[in-house]
Parts: C-alpha cells; sequence; structure tokens
C-alpha cells in the first residue's frame, strides 16, 4: 500500500474492542506514534501579545500542526522510501505545539488542568526529583528554564536540518512579534552506525506500551488504555476542561550525559569486579548495547534477537525470581518492573510513559576520550506523554528510579533480602545534599547458577539534568477553537 493510498483510507477515527474510537485527526502527531525525525529543534518560547498570538493560530499555525493521521501515512511513505533502496533522508517536517501553566494562563485565564505537578512547573518540582540542589536551589540547571517566562515550545521535528530550519522561519514569521523565542537548541539523531542509540551507545526507542485503538500489540508488548497518554478516553483522569480532550500532558527534561566518564567507569569497574565490560554495561542498563533484553540473553549479546522486534519485548520477568539474568536495579527493571510488582502488570499500566525523546550535542571528540573527560555538553532531550504527571512520570522517577529499596520484597537466590540500588542511569540521590553517591546490586551475574554477593558503588552522576519544563500539548479544535477564542 502507498502513503497515498493510506492517506485516502485511514479513518481519522479508529474504533477497536469497543473503546471509543481515537479521533487521530485531533491528537498532535508526536503523543502517540513520534513525529519523524532525524533533527528536531525545541524553540521556547514567551507569548508577548496574547491577541496576536490567537490570531497567529487561527491564521496559519494550527493548520500547519503534525496530527496522528499525518503521522501515520508518512509510516508508510518512509517504508516505501527505504524499500525502494533510497538512502537521501525525506525532507519531511512535523510540527507540535505544547504550553506551560504561564501559557496556559495567558490564553485561557483562570484553566485548572486538574495536574499539581503541571500547574507547580517542572523547576518548581525538580528538586524533588532529585536534581542537584542546594536548599531547593538548582544547581546544574540552565538558567533559560529558571527564568520563569516559558509561556510554550514549538517541536519542530523533520529529515534534514535544512527542513526543519525552514519550517522554524515559517513558524516565526507567522508569530511575528506575538511571542519571543526564550531558548532554541536542536537534537539529532546519533550518525553512522549508532543511528538510534543514545550517547552511552545502547539502542534506545525499544519499548513502548500498546495503545487500545491504535497500536497491533507486539509479543510482550501490553496493550493499554488510550486515556493513560490523552485525555477524553478510558483510563484518563477526569479533565476539568471539556477542551482536554485529545490533548496530553509533555514531559521535557534536559539530561546531560556524562560520556566518557561512564565508558571510563565501566571500564574501571569491569577491571576491579573482573567481569566483561560489555555485559557490565548492559546489567546497569538491562539490555546489551544492541538491544537485546538481558532477560532473553543474560549471558552475552544477541544482534538478531535485538533487531526482531516479534522477539525483543517477549518477556516479563516472571522467570527471574532472583535477578540471574537482569538485576533488579536495571535501568529498564526499575522503570518498568513488568510482573515483578503483580500478575498482569496491573500495579504498573498506570504508570507507563509514552518516551519520544532524542540525543543532543556532538560526538564525543578524540580530546574527550583521552582526557576520560566532557569537554562539551551532550544528552537527551527527554521528552515523555502521559495524561498524570504526577502518577506517571513523576512517580516513576521518584519513587522507582530514585528509591534504592525498590523493586521491594526481592531476595537472593539464597533467600536473603535485596535492596536493589538506585536506577544506575537515571536515579539521583539527594539526600545526602552533596554526596550523591549511589549503589546497585548484583552488577555480577549469577546466570545460570552462583551465589555470589556484589554491589556497584557510583560515586558520581553520568545524567546530569540541567533543564525541563512541563507543557499540555491540546488537541487541534481546542487550539483552534478553545483557546484562541
Ligand atoms: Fe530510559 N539508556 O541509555 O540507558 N532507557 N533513559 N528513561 N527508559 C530505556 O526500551 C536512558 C529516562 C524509561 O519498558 C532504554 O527503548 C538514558 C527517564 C522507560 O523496558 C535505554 C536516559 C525515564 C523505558 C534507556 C534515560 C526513563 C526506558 C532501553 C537519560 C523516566 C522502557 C531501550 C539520559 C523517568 C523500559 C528501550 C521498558 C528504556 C536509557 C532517561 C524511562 C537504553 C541514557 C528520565 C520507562
Amino acid at each position: 500500500m502507498t502513503a497515498e493510498t493510506i492517506l485516502q483510507e485511514a479513518p481519522n477515527e479508529l474504533n477497536q474492542g469497543g473503546a471509543p474510537a481515537l479521533e487521530l485527526s485531533e491528537i498532535q502527531g508526536d503523543v502517540l506514534l513520534g513525529l519523524q525525525k532525524l533533527y528536531e529543534r525545541f524553540v521556547f518560547f514567551e507569548i508577548a501579545d496574547v491577541a496576536g498570538f490567537k490570531k497567529a493560530l487561527r491564521k496559519g499555525l494550527v493548520g500547519r500542526l503534525t496530527t496522528t493521521t499525518k503521522v501515520r501515512a508518512r509510516e508508510v511513505q518512509l517504508q516505501d522510501h527505504n524499500a525502494q533502496g533510497q538512502t537521501e533522508p525525506l525532507p519531511l517536517v512535523g510540527l507540535n505545539l505544547g504550553f506551560t501553566q504561564s501559557g496556559i494562563q495567558k490564553l485561557a485565564p483562570g484553566s485548572d488542568l486538574g495536574d499539581p505537578s503541571f500547574k507547580a512547573g517542572a523547576a518548581a518540582q525538580a528538586a524533588s526529583l532529585g536534581d542537584p540542589n542546594v536548599a531547593g536551589t538548582l544547581t546544574t540547571w540552565r538558567p533559560e528554564f529558571l527564568a520563569g517566562n516559558i509561556d510554550g515550545v514549538f517541536l519542530v521535528a523533520g529529515g534534514t536540518q535544512s527542513a526543519v530550519d525552514g519550517e522554524v522561519a515559517q513558524v516565526l514569521g507567522l508569530l511575528g512579534g506575538s511571542a519571543s523565542v526564550r531558548y532554541d537548541e536542536t537534537g539529532s539523531v546519533r550518525p553512522g552506525s549508532q543511528k538510534g542509540h543514545e550517547h552511552f551507545g545502547f539502542q534506545d526507542g525499544l519499548s513502548q506500551p500498546g495503545i487500545s485503538g491504535l497500536t497491533t500489540p507486539a509479543p510482550g508488548q501490553r496493550l493499554l488504555d488510550a486515556g493513560l497518554f490523552v485525555f477524553g478516553y478510558p483510563g484518563a483522569p477526569a479533565p476539568p476542561a471539556p477542551w482536554m480532550k485529545n490533548g496530553s500532558f509533555m514531559v521535557f527534561r534536559r539530561l546531560n550525559q556524562q560520556v566518557p566518564e561512564f565508558a571510563q567507569f565501566i571500564v574501571d569497574q569491569s577491571t576491579s569486579l573482573r567481569t566483561d565490560p560489555g555485559l557490565l554495561g548492559a546489567r546497569l542498563v538491562g539490555r546489551w548495547q544492541s538491544g537485546a533484553p538481558l532477560a532473553l540473553a543474560p549471558a552475552q549479546d544477541d544482534a538478531l534477537l535485538a533487531s526482531d522486534p516479534q522477539q525483543n519485548n517477549n518477556f516479563d520477568f516472571s522467570d527471574d525470581p532472583g535477578q540471574r539474568r537482569c538485576p533488579f536495579g536495571a535501568h529498564i527493571r526499575k522503570t518498568n518492573p513488568r510482573e515483578d510488582l503483580s500478575p498482569q502488570n496491573t500495579a504498573v499500566d498506570p504508570r507507563r510513559i509514552i518516551r519520544q525523546g532524542i540525543p543532543f550535542g556532538p560526538e564525543v571528540s578524540a580530546a574527550e576520550d583521552a582526557a576520560h573527560a566532557t569537554q562539551q555538553e551532550r544528552g537527551l532531550m527527554f521528552v515523555c506523554y502521559q495524561s498524570s504527571i504526577v502518577n506517571q512520570f513523576e512517580f516513576v522517577q521518584i519513587n522507582w528510579a530514585n528509591n534504592p529499596g525498590f523493586i521491594f520484597g526481592k531476595h537472593h537466590p539464597d533467600g536473603s533480602s535485596v535492596t536493589p540500588g538506585h536506577d544506575p542511569i537515571i536515579g539521583q540521590n539527594s539526600t545526602a545534599g552533596e554526596n550523591r553517591a549511589r549503589l546497585m546490586d548484583e552488577p555480577l551475574t549469577n546466570f545460570p547458577t552462583g551465589d555470589v554477593r556484589s554491589t556497584l558503588q557510583m560515586p558520581q552522576d553520568f545524567v546530569i539534568p540541567t533543564g525541563g519544563a512541563y507543557f499540555f500539548v491540546p488537541s487541534l479544535s481546542a487550539l483552534e477553537i478553545d483557546l484562541s477564542a
């Protein structure tokens, strides 16, 4: 089927299993499926002239936004393009738009969107997420994210830098003087064989929740209520405002990654623990750099398994009660413990998020490699979508990743109890001021047998938050009618 046929045939509204049809032409395209992106520019802005901004919305901006319907059609267009052996990226661009609490107040004064963390804003919440702070004052955030003047963000994504820049120029032209750019940064997919891998070298974007009414689930992929991610469907909190239907909360976090330091740490620790560096890295993440999960490939990497979507999520940890395959503290087990909490995942499902981030910053230079020290910032522009920031993103970061006791009630095969430790990738320990040292249990594998007790000491952070903002990403008709009324 070609992209054109999909465009003509794709229903804008889908229905599956009795659930209300998803209004795909109302939902912005990054939320459920993700804008197609090799480059993505985040343009954070302040609204200077509310009437002028609303006029720009009605006069052209809303019409340029990329819907979920369009993203689906482009998936087919890109498959066609790749199947024809084309290697040049298509110059497609996608545009999405979200607003912070202050932006919403300018456009719809007095609105309460019902999420206390959205209302407080990301900067106010960051200390409780464990971001480095002195008595609540954030010490690693860029000043632009602390100035309190970000009202919204344009996400401009595409296949080439020039296509993205061209779209940003169009958007800024339509805005005229009604908004001023407060921060602007471009992320990009990493080059060559690292395409799809984040800066520590691990394949990203492998495990996403399935959406009822939209996804044909792969083995091991849970099919969840759309309302966990978009308002107006089963599973969503009751929206205080009717115009929140088909909208979603977006969390943006600018997360620096100390890549040369992380690489050297893995080398040093694997030497002192007498283990293989590739395996040690995999035990921190729960997947090999290729993406193969330790749950299915506990002893050695398996590139075929890694690249097969029918296999690479087909596990639930129920056959690994003693962390012989995957440590309880590994990043993917901490952030999605699957059957560890309850049979059928019922305790985990309400915490899931849809992740749509992109790396930023240059590749590690030879000088950085030699010095084992970061000289140029790089990391992940982390983006995730949910219908409750409090119960989803923040719950996972605070109660799971940062909590050394989580996953609770676990035991070693010898029956002794386990403290899994911090998530070694994103866990933040701000409980002892400047001493942010963290631990993770069982960096050394006991697969298939063995009873060696080991602990990984992590004196430094490898992921350092440097900014963030919480947004509401409204439906297209909310932008056309309610917010611009
Ligand atoms: Fe994580 N990493 O390279 O280690 N993440 N993450 N993440 N993450 C995942 O499944 C990474 C961050 C989740 O269902 C993979 O797509 C890095 C935050 C969740 O199996 C890899 C950073 C939060 C999953 C990484 C970072 C999460 C997940 C495996 C920051 C939420 C799915 C590939 C710089 C609070 C788990 C994949 C599942 C997967 C990495 C951030 C959450 C490789 C480097 C802030 C829910």
